[in-house]
């Protein structure tokens, strides 16, 4: 049966916590490895917050490698103390986070983990990674829905060899353990005609999902933790690293139906991804009566209408031999700014890819709007913070620099979200100015 990770809630609006990071041997289905966690489980505790909260978090290194730690998809400040990912927190250290949660905060499902450039790949691959809840998704729903079953979706693979998850010279594509909350093939239990809120979360390092659930659909209700405005069902949903969709589901006639990844491929230069089975949903017991889901759901911030404030073009490339990755034809330098954007616009991106595989942009701190993909129109109905760049291909954004929280200039960075690209220099540094 699937089990929930564990869960830290904030208390009185602050989230006061320790995660200790150390090697510790996990079970996985019937192996046991060694993994690297967070609190001792290879999936960390779920944190989970309001909007307006604080999170005051200590970060206890018991690895014998440096670490940090990110926390993806928030608007929180990329300085000091914060979701600060030029921090390196050594061996044997305690080092506090202090995060000040906007009152704006989209509210959905986010995530935590490793980002130490050079060891992001290895230590999440290892298990260096959970879910961060920013509640409030309920609340938008109708009320005959608001009390629904939530569920962690969580998608973490495992590649070991002895005994051991593989960190040293990783190679995406290799025969890789995938998990549902750490867990190896489930059973999902839902009531024929019941309603459920699915948190679906791909925190692994580098590999891709493209899920399916047989008989059943994803109605999504936000993306990368942004409520979307119009809510759409999908058959499949892609779900590459770092990505998350908040989905309702409803259960099918009584039976068993599998949650699977199908068979994907990330172009000729990439990796082919075999059809794997995940989990079982069992539809069984009393009945119910299936609600109408909503069609309408988060408020409605498209970018189409505003005015452009300025306009970046991002390359996306690598080395003929796949062991080197570029963005505007460098390496990552932490100590070079690549782009610089005024704060209060919106600005335009033009991200194209030149290599023959797919790139999951990402950019911290704030989300972007998708306006095309190869140059035809992308119907997007919100915002999200990871975006698959077609091989040979190019996708236009949005962005808007404009957080009430002027905490918020500074210096953050943008990347290829396959960790084993950005940790070989798929990342580039953005500075927001007055
Ligand atoms: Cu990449």
């Amino acid at each position: 049966m699937l089990a929930e990770p564990a869960v830290i809630s904030s208390q009185n609006g602050v989230l006061r916590t320790t995660l200790i990071v150390a090697p510790q041997n996990v079970t996985i289905g019937t192996q046991t490895i060694q993994a690297l966690t967070y609190n001792g489980t290879f999936v960390g505790p779920t944190l989970r917050v309001r909007p307006g909260d604080r999170i005051e978090l200590t970060l206890e290194n018991c690895l014998s490698e440096t670490t940090n730690l990110h926390f993806h998809g928030m608007d929180v400040t990329p300085s000091d103390l914060g979701d600060n990912i030029f921090r390196a927190i050594d061996p044997a250290q305690s080092a506090p986070y202090v995060l000040q949660v906007p009152p704006e905060q989209p509210v959905g499902t986010y995530w935590y983990h490793d980002h130490l450039h050079g060891l992001s790949s290895p230590h999440v691959s290892a298990g260096l990674s959970g879910l961060l809840v920013v509640e409030g998704l309920q609340e938008l729903l109708p009320p005959d829905l608001q009390k629904i079953t939530e569920r962690s979706i969580v998608l973490k693979d495992a590649h070991a060899i002895g005994g051991v998850i593989v960190q040293n010279g990783i190679t995406i594509g290799q025969h890789t353990t995938r998990t549902v909350n750490g867990q190896f093939q489930p059973q999902i239990p839902i009531k024929p005609g019941e309603t459920q809120l699915w948190r679906i979360a791909n925190i692994g390092a580098n590999i891709t999902y493209m899920l399916k659930l047989d008989g059943h659909s994803f109605h999504v209700l936000a993306e990368d933790g942004h409520p979307v405005w119009e809510v759409k069902a999908f058959d499949q949903l892609l779900v590459p690293t770092g990505k998350r969709f908040d989905v309702l589901v409803q259960g099918g006639p009584a039976g068993s139906y599998k949650l699977e990844t199908l068979a994907y491929t990330t172009g000729p230069a990439g990796n082919n991804f075999p059809q794997t089975d995940l989990a079982t949903l069992v539809s069984a017991g009393d009945s119910q009566k299936a609600a109408t889901l909503p069609t309408k759901f988060g408020p409605n911030d498209d970018l189409t209408p505003v005015s452009i404030g300025g306009r970046q073009t991002i390359e996306f490339s690598e080395d003929p031999t796949g062991d080197i990755f570029f963005i505007n034809g460098r390496t990552f330098d932490h100590n070079r700014v690549d782009v610089t954007v005024k704060y209060g616009t919106i600005q335009e991106w033009t991200i194209t890819n030149v290599s023959d595989e797919e790139h999951p942009f990402h950019i911290h701190q704030l989300d972007f709007q998708v306006m095309s993909v190869n140059g035809q129109p992308y119907n997007a109905v919100g915002l999200q913070d990871i975006v698959m760049i077609p091989k040979r291909g190019e996708v236009v954004i949005r962005m808007p620099f404009l957080s009430p929280n002027l905490e918020f200039m500074g210096k953050w960075v943008f990347h290829c979200h396959i960790l084993n690209h950005e940790d070989f220099g798929m990342m580039a540094v953005i500075e927001v100015v007055p």
